[in-house]
Order: C-alpha cells, then structure tokens, then sequence
C-alpha cells in the first residue's frame, strides 16, 4: 500500500488536503492529510470519490449521438473520429457563421486547479479559435459580485477563518456551513467556538445542520426577505442608540441617506420589527433580542451565505448585509468580517495558473441567460446567432435555471460537444460526448479558500480512454493550427511544475511529500489595512470610502443605497421555494452514484400546517407547479422548516414519465431564467410554487 497527497478539484469550495491510499496500483480509500492542521478536514463526498472513480457508469470511449437528442443512444467511436468531427465544425462555424456562432460553457467542473482547470482550459483555447460568444457573470455569486464593486472598489472581502477564534458573536446568515462547507476549515473553527461559549445564530428558512450540529440560534426568516429583516436590525439599532458612529464616520459614505430610509422619511415607513415581522415573519422580539445582542457583542463576524442572494432583488441583503458590520464597528476587525462575500478569496501564497491567451471579444451575455441567447438569437436582441454549444466541466442542461428551456435550446443549436466523466443530462443532449480523467488521475496545485497551497498527485492511470481536457484541447488546437500558442511546448505535467517552479514554494520535493504548504500568514481579515487607517489605506471608490450611497449604482436604475425589494406574492403560487445545495453531491454530482443517493434526503420539506391544508401526509408522492414547469417528488413533512416555505435541493437528474412529468424532483424544472436586477443574476432561491395531493401514491390508497 502507498499513499499520496491529494486534494478535491471541486466546485464545494473546501478544496480539502486528502490522502490516496493506493493498492496495486488500485484507489482503495481516501482520508484526511496527516500533515494538515486540525482544523482542515475533508468531507464524505472527498472520502468517497473512488465510487465516483471506479462508477460502472465512467464513460469509457468516446460518444457520437446516434438516436433523437437526449435518447441516450450513442455509437462509441475511436478518439480521432470524435476530434476529427468535432474540430470540423467548429472550423465550419468558424468559416460559414457570424461572429459568437459558438458558445463555450461552464467551468465549475474543475476550478480550483492550476492546470486542470475546466474555466482556464476551456476559455484559453476558445479565445485562441475566436467566434465565440462571451459570456460573464456566473450561477454562484452574482448579485454579491456585482454590488461589491461599488462598495468596496476591488478590495478583498475574504477572511481567513482561523480569525473566527477572536469573534464573540457568529452570524451565519443563509449560509449552512455543515453540508456546504465555504472552505474546509469553517466549520470546525466555527465548531470550536460555539464549544468556548461563543453565540452562533443561523438566519434560515430552515432548521439546517448546521443548527443541529453545532447547537446554534436559529432564527426563522422568510426566504428573499433579508433585506426587511436587515432594515429592522438597523432599526433598532437606530432606536437603542447602538450604532457605532465613529465606525460609520471613517469608513463609510451616505449613512445619513439610508439612516432616513429606515427611520421612515422617505416613505412614511419606519422599518420597525413590527413592521418587518409583518414580511419576513421573523417575530419582533426575536428581532429586538437579536439587535440588541448584535450591536452590543464585539466582534461579531456576519458570514453571509450566498443563498441570500441567489433571490430576486438578492442586490439589497448583500449590500445591507456590509451596512451591518459597518453600523456595528466590525469591519476589518479581527474576529469580525465585512459581511460580504466571505468566498471572495484574501490573496493566495504567491503561485500561478494556466492562463488566458487571447479574450473574446464582443457583447457579452450572462450566463443565467444562456438559453435564451440561443433560442432568441440576434432577432431577441442577442449579440449572435449561436450554432455550437460546447460544455467543459458543467452539467447546465440541468442546473441552468427552467429545463424545459434548456432543453429547447439544445434543439435550436446545430451542434453540441461535452467533456465529462458521466453521461450527464447534458452530455445525454450533446452530438458528441467526449470522456475526461477525474482529478485523481492527473497531477495538479490546488488553490483552497486559505493562505494554502495543496499538491494533488496522479494516483491512478486514466481510466479506459479517458484523456485530460488539457490533451483534448491540445488535438483540437493541433486541428486548428494553433498547437503551439495553446501549449506554449509544455505538457500538462510540465505546466504544474513549470509553475510550481516559479511559485514562491522553496521546496518543492517537501511540498509534494506533505501536499501541504501554507502561506505567511493565517489570520487575515479583509479591509483590515482599510479600517485601521482609511486616508492611508482608501479603497478604489469614488470616496475611498465604502459607498452606502452610491452616485454610480444609481445609474443602473436601482436606488442609490440599499432598499428592501422583495418578489411580490402569486396567489395561485402562494409557497415560497428555496432550492439548497445537496450535502452530499456537488451540484448534480453523485446522484447517479446510489451510495451517494441512497443516503441523501432528495425530498420536500413542508411544514406539518401547509401539509394539512393541502392534505398532505409525510411520505406522499406529490405535484410542485410553478410558472415555468412542474415537478413530482416525495415529501417530508417537518417543522424544521417556516410554514409558507417549501424545501427541495438543487442537482437532481430529471427523469420524465410517459406523459412527459418530470418524476425525480428535479428543481430546474420550476426555476426561471428572469435574473435579479441590475445584477443579472440568478434567484434560484424566489421560486412561487404550489404543491398539490394530486398525484397521490399511497399504499392502499
Ligand atoms: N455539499 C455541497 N457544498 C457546496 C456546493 C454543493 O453543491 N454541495 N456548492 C458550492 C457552491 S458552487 C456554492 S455557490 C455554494 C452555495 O452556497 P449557499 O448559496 O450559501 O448554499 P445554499 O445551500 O443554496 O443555501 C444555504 C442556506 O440558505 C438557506 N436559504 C435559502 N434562501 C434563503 C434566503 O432567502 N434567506 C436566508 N436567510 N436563507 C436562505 C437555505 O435554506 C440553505 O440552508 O455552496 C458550495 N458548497
Ligand atoms: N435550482 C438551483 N439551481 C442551481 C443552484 C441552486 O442553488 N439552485 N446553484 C447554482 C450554482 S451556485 C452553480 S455553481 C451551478 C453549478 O452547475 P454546474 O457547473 O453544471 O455543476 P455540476 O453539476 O457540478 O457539473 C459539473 C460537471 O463537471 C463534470 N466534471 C468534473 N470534473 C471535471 C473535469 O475535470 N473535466 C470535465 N470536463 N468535467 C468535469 C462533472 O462530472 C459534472 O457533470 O448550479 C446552479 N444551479
Ligand atoms: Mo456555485
């Protein structure tokens, strides 16, 4: 038996230090890094990878579709007929089609790695073809993102989450840290100070893990209704006298504007707790408690998840969230956090990637709106008129918002290729399927959510025909006579330790017997240099302040400082849908593995009062319906969720009945691709539904 570093080159956001345990050149099992620090641990869906790996269902050759479109019937070929085909059309695109007839996709496959990177490979070598249409924006952090910039200029707003062991107050707002991790150290140090007698309050729709396994505060709230909650916490904090003025004074512009709104000038409402009470339903005791508490703790870190913002008008609780820990004095404090996007990385030890040659160029489209890029073209007011779909590294077809969208859109476009190790929804869409390594079975740096770097090594020939995204790219790019400008002369083992020879890592040979470094220094707080001496230290903002009032967010047509927007009620939606990320995939990931979904809870939680109004009994087999589609799926009647609210995670693969019912529950079949504004971004979490007993399946009944 050996073992060898090795680190997940996923999308979870741990990015967690394993080891392979290797038997004759068998993956027997995975566990954690000896030489990590004890904070850092992986998790089940890092342990159990070799199902993933050594899955019945690895695609082992390559695939040309010979049935209808997402019949699942392919023709296994040999690799140069596939590349050859493939190559072909992107060049006749190329020749014959408009500017942005071909449309690369996804990224969040592999993208946490130097070399393996599904987002740099992929963008590297369609830059270099050209024709492409751009896309921006991303299904993740959006809204956040996007009002970032004219808060904070491009300042980081990470921490390292070892600064958690100084918080005296830990706020986890939408965020459900047990199962979906935000780096692999959180949920330990967050652990760690709960155990010390540190409040923790989790603000959620939901009784989650994380409020069971770490014995915290769980606060109710209405799913897309943060911002009124926000604006009443801000209320009494007014009201209480808390607010920390000298904090707002330095660092902050335009309090005074939003200090009117929330007392009530502007609109003759007074954003008081039992105003709020009356929206998000969160009681107006709790709300005061909570305040009070909040304003009167230092320091407190408020760790958004980005649930609050996948939501429409998601712009407002991202930006009140930072008004918060501006109100309170915690911005840069160590223990504290800027209360926005804690994802949004402190700089990494110094290492670089693979890298883009060339961009393309042209009018973007955002990604949450790729299908209708397709279906509505140039005469939709699109910038092209796209012909090629090309994925790498996503399974959209499914976890793009409203399936039956996508599904057209597949049907519009002339062609369409995937890269993956599964036949995937999309995959089972696509002309051409083309088989990918896992990650252990190729050599690659790992850049986690910390002051880290982790070496993962090969530890298992690829499997069957797999080949690297890398390798393929290089024949495609051989095909379109730019090898040379692609590779630059290196192999993908010469890439990583090309740059690892260039990292600021002296030994390398240590680094990759431990598959650890770690970088200088741990306990960073983002804005820390800012908040200690704003006029020494201003941010990029017109300013050098953080901007609650905004002169150029109010060019894009939404209020100047933050409001509260929530999604007006539907009667005949009237439950509010949130759809999570599964503890145990990784988007859709894992659920065509059964271990994986045998053990996950893939039902919809509803509370017992909603339940008994529809006649809805624990266990029944019901109809979600929304605007866009409908869904059947299993329901699990609880109270660990608000009454009014529905429940049902993100990443199931649809599977539909004769009638053309979707009977797997899965969630994409009830989502819109009507982005928040002015962010573009997706708002997965404001779904209007109703759930009936239609479709009853009872046991004897
Ligand atoms: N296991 C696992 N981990 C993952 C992923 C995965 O697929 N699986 N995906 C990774 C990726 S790419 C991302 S972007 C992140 C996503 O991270 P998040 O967006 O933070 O994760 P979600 O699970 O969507 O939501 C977190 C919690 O917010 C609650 N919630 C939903 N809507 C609202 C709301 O309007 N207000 C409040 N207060 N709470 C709300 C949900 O009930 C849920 O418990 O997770 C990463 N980690
Ligand atoms: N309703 C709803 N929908 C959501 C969300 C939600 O909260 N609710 N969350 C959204 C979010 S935050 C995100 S980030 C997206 C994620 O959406 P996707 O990016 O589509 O996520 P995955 O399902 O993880 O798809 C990744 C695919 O890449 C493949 N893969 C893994 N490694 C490699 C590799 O090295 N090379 C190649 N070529 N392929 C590889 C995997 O097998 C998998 O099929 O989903 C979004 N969709
Ligand atoms: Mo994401």
């Amino acid at each position: 038996m050996i073992t060898l570093p090795v680190s997940c080159n996923k999308d979870c956001g741990g990015g967690c230090p394993l080891l392979a345990h290797i038997d004759k050149d068998r993956l027997v099992k995975i566990t954690n890094n000896p030489f990590r620090n004890p904070y850092q641990t992986g998790c089940v869906r890092g342990y159990q990878m070799p199902r993933a790996v050594y899955s019945k269902d690895r695609l082992k050759r390559p695939l040309i579709r010979n049935g209808p479109r997402g019949s699942g019937k392919f023709r296994e070929v040999l690799w140069e007929e596939a590349l050859d085909l493939v190559s072909r059309k992107l060049l006749e695109a190329k020749e014959e089609h408009g500017e942005g007839a071909i449309l690369p996709l996804g990224g969040s496959g592999s993208c946490t790695g130097a070399v393996h990177n599904t987002a740099l490979l992929k963008d590297r070598f369609f830059g270099l073809l050209g024709r492409c249409t751009r896309v921006v924006g991303d299904y993740s952090e959006h809204a956040v993102e996007f009002v970032k910039q004219y808060l904070f200029g491009k300042a980081h707003t990470g921490l390292d989450p070892g600064t958690l062991q100084f918080s005296n107050l830990i706020i986890l707002w939408g965020a459900n840290i047990a199962d979906t991790r935000f780096g692999c150290e959180m949920l330990l140090r967050v652990r760690e100070a709960k155990k010390g007698g540190v409040p923790v309050i989790v603000i959620d729709p939901r009784r989650t893990a994380t409020v069971s396994q770490i014995g915290s505060q769980w606060i109710p709230v209405l799913p897309g209704t943060d911002s009124i909650l926000m604006a009443a916490v801000l209320w009494v904090l007014m009201d209480e006298e808390l607010i920390d003025r000298d904090s707002v004074k330095s660092l902050s512009y335009g309090f005074d504007h939003l200090e009117g709104y929330i007392k009530g000038k502007e609109d003759g409402q007074p954003k008081t707790p039992e105003w709020a009470e009356g929206v998000c339903r969160t009681p107006k005791d709790v709300i005061r408690r909570f305040a009070k508490a909040y304003g009167t703790t230092k320091p407190a870190a408020l760790i958004p998840g980005l649930s609050i913002q996948r939501t429409w008008g998601g712009e407002e609780p991202s930006r009140m969230a930072v008004v918060l820990q501006v109100a309170t004095g915690n911005i840069g404090a160590r223990g504290g956090s800027t209360g926005s996007n804690v994802l949004n990385k402190l700089p990494y030890p110094k290492c670089g990637t693979i890298k883009l040659k060339q961009g393309t160029k042209g009018t973007p489209i955002q990604v949450y709106r790729w299908p209708d890029a397709v279906i509505e073209g140039k005469n939709g007011g699109y910038p092209s008129d796209i012909q090629i779909l090309y994925f790498v590294g996503c399974n959209f077809l499914n976890q793009g918002s409203d399936i039956h969208k996508n599904i057209q859109a597949f049907n519009k476009a002339d062609f369409s290729v995937c890269h993956d190790y599964f036949l995937t929804p999309t995959a089972r869409y696509c002309d051409v399927v083309l088989p990918v390594t896992t990650f252990l079975e190729r050599e690659d740096i790992i850049f986690p959510r910390s002051n880290h770097l982790f070496y993962s090594h090969k530890v298992i020939e690829p499997l069957y025909e797999s080949r690297n995204d890398y390798d393929i790219f290089c024949e495609l790019a051989d095909r379109a006579g730019f090898l040379k400008r692609y590779t630059e002369n290196r192999t993908a083992d010469e890439w990583v330790a090309y740059l690892l020879k260039r990292s600021e890592v002296e030994d390398i040979e240590q680094f990759k017997k431990t598959g650890i470094y770690e970088g200088k220094d741990n306990l960073r707080t983002g804005l820390a240099d800012f908040a200690s001496d704003p006029v020494e230290y201003p941010l990029n903002t017109p300013s050098g302040r953080i901007e609650i009032y905004s002169e150029k967010y109010k060019e894009t047509g939404f209020s100047p400082y933050p409001v509260y927007r929530v999604l007006p009620a539907d009667n005949e939606f009237p439950l509010r849908l949130v759809t999570p990320h599964a503890r145990l995939r990784i988007h859709s990931q894992n659920y065509n593995i059964p271990w994986f979904r045998d053990r996950q809870d893939d039902r919809l939680w509803m509370h017992p009062i909603d339940a008994k109004k529809r006649g809805i009994i624990d266990g029944d087999k019901v109809i979600v319906k929304s605007r866009q589609g409908s869904m059947k799926i299993e329901v699990l009647v609880t109270e660990d969720i608000m009454s009014g609210v529905v429940s049902a995670c993100e990443g199931v693969w649809p599977s539909f009945d004769e009638d053309g019912t979707e009977i797997n529950g899965s969630v994409n079949m009830l989502t819109s691709t009507d982005p928040t504004e002015p962010s573009m971004g997706s708002r997965t979490h404001s779904v209007l539904v109703e759930v009936s007993a239609g479709a009853i399946d009872r046991d004897g009944g």
